[in-house]
């Protein structure tokens, strides 16, 4: 049974930045039923049964009904992208990254302020539904990527763990922002806890 991360913080704590009808719309509708969809469809493969989210979500073609592999991509990814998105959201001010992430991002991004214009532009350039993402490889090099729908970095073989994630789904911000997906971005980082991504870049490293 995979289980909702659990919120440590208020729906309505990142007001103004994100209205709390859309969190609790986003947490416990949008989230609890990417959480019971996969549950359900995990529950008709045996031989998924006691692995991890990342494993199912890396060995995805092992799954030989067609029907029921659409719904753990879709469901599944639901899952694990948004315990990322609200864990890595905080509503007390966060100070930036340091230490070593902080010199991985000026290594591969130039500095932190090019890390948000790329991640901010992946997001902005989307088309439809999806995620922009920052991810680290396997030697700690960070990359900036977007995908559709509910698919991740875990999907793709690529050995990329994504250690920061937006949703720019019209779930995520269309109740406040409307069709102003730009202005959502820009309040995203307001929000961001930088010391859970720092935890996420260690553990990603052991
Ligand atoms: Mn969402």
């Amino acid at each position: 049974m995979f289980t909702q991360y659990s919120l440590p913080y208020g729906y309505g704590s990142l007001e103004p930045h994100i209205d709390e009808l859309t969190m609790v719309t986003h947490y416990t509708k949008h989230h609890a039923g990417y959480t019971n969809n996969l549950n359900a469809a995990v529950e008709k493969v045996p031989e998924l049964s006691g692995s991890s989210i990342e494993e199912i979500l890396g060995k995805l073609d092992s799954i030989s009904d067609p029907a029921i592999r659409t719904a753990i991509r879709n469901n599944g990814g639901g899952y694990w992208n948004h315990n990322l998105y609200f864990s890595i959201l905080s509503p007390e001010a966060s100070p930036k990254p340091s230490g070593a992430l902080l010199g991985r991002i000026d290594s591969d991004f130039g500095s932190f302020d090019r890390l948000v214009e790329q991640v901010s532009a992946l997001a902005a350039t989307r088309f439809g539904s999806g995620w922009a993402w920052v991810s680290v490889d396997t030697k700690g090099n960070l990359t900036a990527t977007s995908t559709p729908n509910q698919d991740n970095p875990l999907m793709d073989g690529s050995n990329l763990t994504p250690i920061l994630g937006i949703d720019v789904w019209e779930h995520a911000y269309y109740l406040k922002y409307k069709n102003l997906r730009a202005d959502y971005i820009k309040a995203f980082w307001q929000v961001v806890d930088w010391n859970a991504v720092t935890q996420r870049y260690e553990a990603a490293l052991l």
